[in-house]
């Protein structure tokens, strides 16, 4: 593979191969990868980056469009089919993007939305400070309860009353629950304002029909398509028929140029697969293996943050093992195990070594893992986060783990 790269850039062909080989030889536990297919890939490496392609299907500004028009109407249909959308944008190129294009196509600058804390779950483009909408909107920031782990959908709605927003934002990158759409919706209607969901982590699972959908209650729910869903790194937009125009206006001319064809050609195939009855067990599949890991974990004393979980992540407050959330993600990294370090909701510590470490199952259910993989996934954690100091035992468990990942082979034809 890579035969003309590896002849005329060895240094690129290289690095390639090295990160193949990374992925195929550790458990990947970062809720927000996922490994797609040889058909995805094929895609995204093909001739339609070539294209430029400013408009929509049908209404471009460039000739010789009419094959990236086949391409892109198969999208948006197949993503309609998955989620029940009236209306959907394909283009948006991330999830940061689809969210900044989502807010300009509903609300005026200086709109008030109301979105969770970033400690709770929330994410950056949600309105955090270091973010330029945060410079544009004015972002107020609700919470989970401490003692439910849920959203307090309480003093969501006392904080609505206060602070009339234009907006109020659910979905999150960090929060294992379930949502209540029902509620936020009863919520916003009650001080009229506008629904939004961002559903980047859970997609996949929301395609496959085993978490609540938004799409058919809110008026614009934004997605990246790399996640759950398993599809090439990229965003999407959709939204009742009423915001069409404007949704599309906000990502073209508003925000970008020309679409990326070959990425979306990728979520075309993507979606395709995501609409065979085998990726409903996936979606299946990915919500019992966190539950396994989080039976093991709780096993074994591990803090879970929001009570427990309800999707394909834990969010887990190492403090009670005497580590830190940066000190955690390194011991694991060095026996072949990939977490990123978290904010737990108020953390004391700083974003760049917070108090915990984030976990998701949906990379390695894609592999094959099952209930007892993830319950032996719990095991290796403890040990080398009880073992902090123990090199030998820290290489007997990168063992284990190079057996166990070469059961499950990962592009075994890119080799
Ligand atoms: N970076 C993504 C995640 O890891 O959740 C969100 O954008």
């Amino acid at each position: 593979m890579l035969t003309n790269l590896s002849q005329n850039d060895p240094k690129i062909a290289k690095a390639i191969k090295n990160e193949l080989n990374r992925q195929q030889n550790v458990i990947e536990l970062i809720p927000s990868e996922n490994f797609v297919s040889t058909a995805v890939l094929e895609a995204l490496g093909s001739v339609l980056t070539n294209k430029y392609s400013e408009g929509y299907p049908g209404n471009r500004y460039y000739g010789g469009t009419e094959n990236v028009d086949i391409v892109e109407q198969l999208a948006i249909d197949r993503a309609k089919q998955l989620f029940g959308a009236e209306h959907v944008n394909v283009q948006s190129l991330s999830g940061a993007p689809a969210n900044i294009a989502a807010y300009f196509a509903i609300l005026k600058p200086g709109d008030t939305i109301l979105g969770m804390d970033l400690s709770h779950g929330g994410h950056l483009t949600h309105g955090h400070p270091v973010t330029s909408m945060s410079k544009i909107f004015n972002f107020i920031r609700y919470k989970t309860d401490k003692e439910t782990g849920l959203i307090d959908y309480d003093n969501l709605l006392q904080m609505a009353k206060e602070h009339q927003p234009k907006l109020i934002l659910v979905g999150y990158s960090a929060y294992s629950r379930e949502i209540d759409y029902q509620k936020v919706k009863e919520i916003a209607d009650e001080v009229g304002a506008l629904t939004m969901a961002d559903i980047a982590h859970i997609a996949g699972i929301i395609a496959g029909g085993k978490m609540n959908n938004p799409v058919l209650l809110f008026d614009i729910v934004t997605t990246t398509t790399h996640k759950t869903l398993r599809g090439p790194r990229g965003g999407m937009i959709m939204c009742k028929e009423k915001w069409a125009s404007q949704v599309d206006k906000a990502v073209f001319p508003g925000l970008q140029g020309g679409p990326h064809e070959h990425n979306i050609a990728a979520k075309a195939v993507a979606f395709k697969e995501a609409l065979q009855p085998e990726f409903k067990e996936y979606a299946g599949q990915i919500l019992k293996n966190a539950k396994a890991l989080e039976n093991k974990l709780k096993e074994h004393n591990f803090e879970i943050m929001f009570v427990t979980t309800e999707n394909h992540l834990l969010l887990i407050d190492v403090t009670n093992k005497n580590l830190t959330g940066k000190q955690a993600q390194d011991l694991l990294d060095k026996v072949g195990i990939t977490c990123n370090k978290n904010m737990i909701p108020d953390d004391p510590r700083k974003p760049m070594d917070p108090s915990g470490i984030r976990l998701g199952t949906p990379a390695m259910t894609t592999r094959g893992f099952k209930e007892a993989e993830f319950e032996l996934v719990g095991d290796f954690i403890t040990q080398t986060l009880e073992n902090p100091e123990d090199d030998a035992l820290h290489q007997q468990i990168k063992q284990e783990i190079l057996e166990l990942t070469g059961k499950f082979p990962l592009y075994p034809e890119l080799n």
